[in-house]
């Protein structure tokens, strides 16, 4: 038996098996706050070593898209803390992902209607997803952003350090900081979007300033051993790009090695595609992404993403390339994804049509193998 089905040790908590529910926007929870339908959901995935809750808003103005969770209101903490129970009960273990979309949002989302906010002033060419009056969703152009001001990311990055207390006061097992696929932090990293000329911009040192204050802070408030982080180091996700990624992701995961995080969660190639994509002239090398880390001292643990399959997640971890490998979609249409993959047993196909919002269709009934017909 591979590796992947073997239990690991990461940081403080233990994980029953290397394998990790990705975290997956599903907008099911109107009004921001977790409902009976999204316990279940989590309850019948529970048997994954670790779940990643879907991207969850720090506050009304991380919010990007119609439906999707937050960590702001004390209605969101009371739906959390019955998710975490129960993930528990079922012996599995879960942490939240801290979302700020930044410019990747819509007025009608904003409070008062406002601007989304990022490092800049440019719109992202990317869509949203918002609800018409008549309560239907549909796909928008994300708004012009407003630049914020070096006050103003001060008290985003407090923000981070509320919502990691909120986190653990709902439960969780520990939080994933949200730095990739062109949101807000990401918006402050790549070289193709941040065009300031403050301490936040021009230099990787600048564009990575946002990125280490959040980090700090939520280390300060609830232990870096409590604390992960996702990178997406060349995806073009929401509008995102950097001519010269390998320096950028280098500096950010040696600086990461002083802080220690939990586990640093790498999307390898264009999210939810290939694999192989490249920005800049070069491929991008991960293999020296996670030795730049180790050789810094650095001992997260290391877990990888994007279109694994039961084979070369095997491979990934028997050879020693991650930890850990994180399943996105298979996760969504396989609750018991680990049982099949020890088993080798076929999977449920995804029902993409029932990807984004609406009912338990498409969402809490796949069958499982002891209940396939
Ligand atoms: C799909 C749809 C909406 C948001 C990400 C949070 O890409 C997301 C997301 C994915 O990280």
């Amino acid at each position: 038996m591979s590796r992947l089905f073997e239990p690991f040790k990461m940081g403080d908590v233990e994980l029953k098996n290397k394998i990790v529910m990705a975290p997956l926007t599903r907008n099911r929870s109107p009004g921001a706050a977790p409902n009976d339908m999204n316990i279940e959901y989590y309850r019948q995935r529970a048997d994954a070593g670790l779940i990643i809750t879907e991207a969850t808003a720090i506050t009304h103005q991380g919010q990007g898209y119609a439906d999707v969770p937050g960590l702001y209101t004390p209605e969101a903490i009371a739906g959390w803390k019955k998710v975490t129970s129960a993930v528990h009960e079922k012996g599995g273990k879960i942490v939240v992902q801290l979302w700020h979309v930044g410019r990747i949002s819509h007025t009608s989302l904003q409070p008062n209607g406002g601007k989304p906010v990022s490092s800049t002033s440019k719109a992202a060419k990317a869509k949203t997803y918002i609800l018409k009056a008549d309560g239907s969703g549909e796909f928008a152009d994300t708004s012009e952003p407003r630049a914020l001001t070096a006050e103003e990311i001060k008290g985003i990055v407090e923000d981070y350090r509320k919502a990691s207390k909120a986190a653990i006061e709902a439960g969780f097992d520990g939080v994933e900081i949200h730095a990739a696929n062109g949101y807000l932090i990401d918006q402050f990293l790549r070289s193709g979007i941040n065009d300031r000329t403050d301490a936040y911009g021009g230099s990787i040192e600048n564009r990575a300033r946002f990125l280490f204050e959040v980090v700090d802070a939520i280390t300060d408030a609830i232990g870096a051993s409590r604390t992960g982080i996702r990178l997406s180091p060349v995806t073009p996700a929401n509008d995102a790009s950097d001519s010269d990624p390998q320096p950028l992701f280098t500096y950010v995961v040696e600086k990461l090695a002083a802080h220690q995080l939990s586990y640093i969660h790498v999307i390898e190639g264009a999210t939810g595609g290939d694999r192989n994509f490249q920005q800049g002239d070069k491929p991008f090398d991960y293999d020296a992404l996670r030795a730049a880390h180790h050789k810094a001292g650095g001992k997260a643990a290391w877990m990888v993403n994007n279109g694994y399959q039961r084979s070369t997640a095997i491979d990934a971890v028997d050879s020693g390339h991650a930890d850990l490998v994180a399943f996105g979609k298979p996760f969504i249409s396989n609750p018991d994804l680990v049982e099949r993959l020890k088993s080798d047993a076929p999977l449920n196909q995804l029902n993409q049509e029932k990807l984004y919002g609406g009912g338990p269709e498409g969402y809490t009934d796949y069958p499982t193998l002891s209940k396939a017909s």
